[in-house]
């Protein structure tokens, strides 16, 4: 089955995108203030499988995936009150894959670019270890040389070729080892710094990016058996990938809505169905209408409660490069309705 988005996580080896995969879908799979994720039933088994792994601590280093070492995709589907909202699917691959120049290998470069082409969003995956101690100088230089190096030349590359760059979420991973030693200002100043395209004021059309630090446990130094996991912020860019792809969603169906009303109207003006009313045709193409006007409303509702969990926890959101809410592109729209 094609999903309807695709949510593309970029990120050196080593970076976490992996345990974040593994994490976010046990935590989804709970739920999450009603929103649930499912898949088909094999991946379900070896993705619970390898999550049960990594919550035992008795297995010390060795509870962590290994590196990955080829490309894997995962189809997923959203729900609300278990009720489908949307479908996606997520590739994880291994980091090396960004380093064309170090690897060669062109085809997985290729298909990397290809998945972030039909990306509403994007996941940047920053490794936390790059942001321990006190040196922000030390931290930026860190980050350009372990991670922005990688990923700006392909976002040059990509935005002279497709134009402007989807939304955009910083995903910094290990918050847990990290977070004592990085306020909010010493994140936006990291994260600005060492992808500066990303914070430019939008001359190459608007740019949306959100920085959200996340942990797959806040409690990664014990070594007690059964201490359960505690996640932080998991379920965030997944949300945030939602939104944007639901956008994209109820923008396409609200524009299908018009131009069939157009199609309506234009039927009607004529003389025959003056004299003889609605023809089939028409009388089809308002069922129709219909039909997504029931689709939009469900949609916009779901959109809503995304956007209540965005607009409380994402507070490090920026629109072309100023910091702003998930309500100033949220409102307009409505406003715009
Ligand atoms: N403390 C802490 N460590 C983490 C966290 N997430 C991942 N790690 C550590 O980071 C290591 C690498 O994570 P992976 O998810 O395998 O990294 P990856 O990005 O998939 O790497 P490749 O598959 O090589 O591209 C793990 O083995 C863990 O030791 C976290 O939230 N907190
Ligand atoms: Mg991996």
């Amino acid at each position: 089955m094609m999903s309807e988005t695709t949510m593309t996580i970029l990120g050196t080896s080593g970076a976490g995108k992996t345990c974040y995969l593994l994490s976010m879908y046990h935590k989804m799979c709970i739920g999450m203030n009603g929103f649930t994720i499912t898949t088909d039933d094999d991946t379900d088994v070896d993705l619970r499988h390898r999550y049960d792994q990594m919550k035992d601590r008795s297995l010390g280093n060795r509870r962590f995936p290994a590196g990955t070492d080829g490309r894997s995709q995962y189809e997923f589907t959203l729900e609300c009150g278990y009720k489908p909202i949307m479908s996606f699917s997520w590739d994880d691959y291994p980091g090396g894959y960004l380093d064309v120049k170090g690897t060669g290998d062109m085809d997985s470069y290729k298909q990397i670019e290809q998945s972030i082409l039909n990306s509403s969003c994007l996941f940047i995956c920053i490794d936390g270890t790059l942001l321990q101690g006190d040196d922000i100088d030390e931290k930026i230089s860190a980050i350009r040389d372990d991670c922005s190096i990688y990923i700006n030349p392909f976002f040059s590359k990509y935005r002279k070729e497709h134009g402007a760059l989807p939304p955009t979420a910083f995903v910094i991973t290990k918050w847990d080892i990290c977070a004592p030693d990085n306020s909010s200002d010493d994140l936006i100043k990291i994260i600005s710094e060492a992808f500066s395209p990303f914070f430019e004021a939008g001359k190459t059309g608007k740019t949306m990016a959100a920085i959200i630090p996340v942990s797959i446990d806040l409690y990664s130094n014990s070594t007690e058996p059964g201490k359960r996991m505690r996640p932080y912020d998991i379920e965030l860019p997944i949300f945030m990938g939602i939104f944007f792809a639901l956008q994209n969603k109820i923008n396409n169906d609200k524009q299908n809505k018009t131009s069939l009303q157009n199609q309506i109207s234009n039927e009607r003006s004529t003389f025959r169905s003056f004299l003889f009313g609605d023809s089939d045709s028409v009388k089809q193409m308002n069922t129709d209408v219909r039909a997504i006007q029931n689709k939009l409303n469900i949609n916009q509702q779901n959109l809503k409660k995304i956007f209540s969990q965005l607009e409380a926890n994402v507070p490090l959101f920026f629109i072309n490069g100023k910091q702003g809410k998930f309500s100033d592109i949220f409102e307009k729209r409505d406003a715009n309705d």
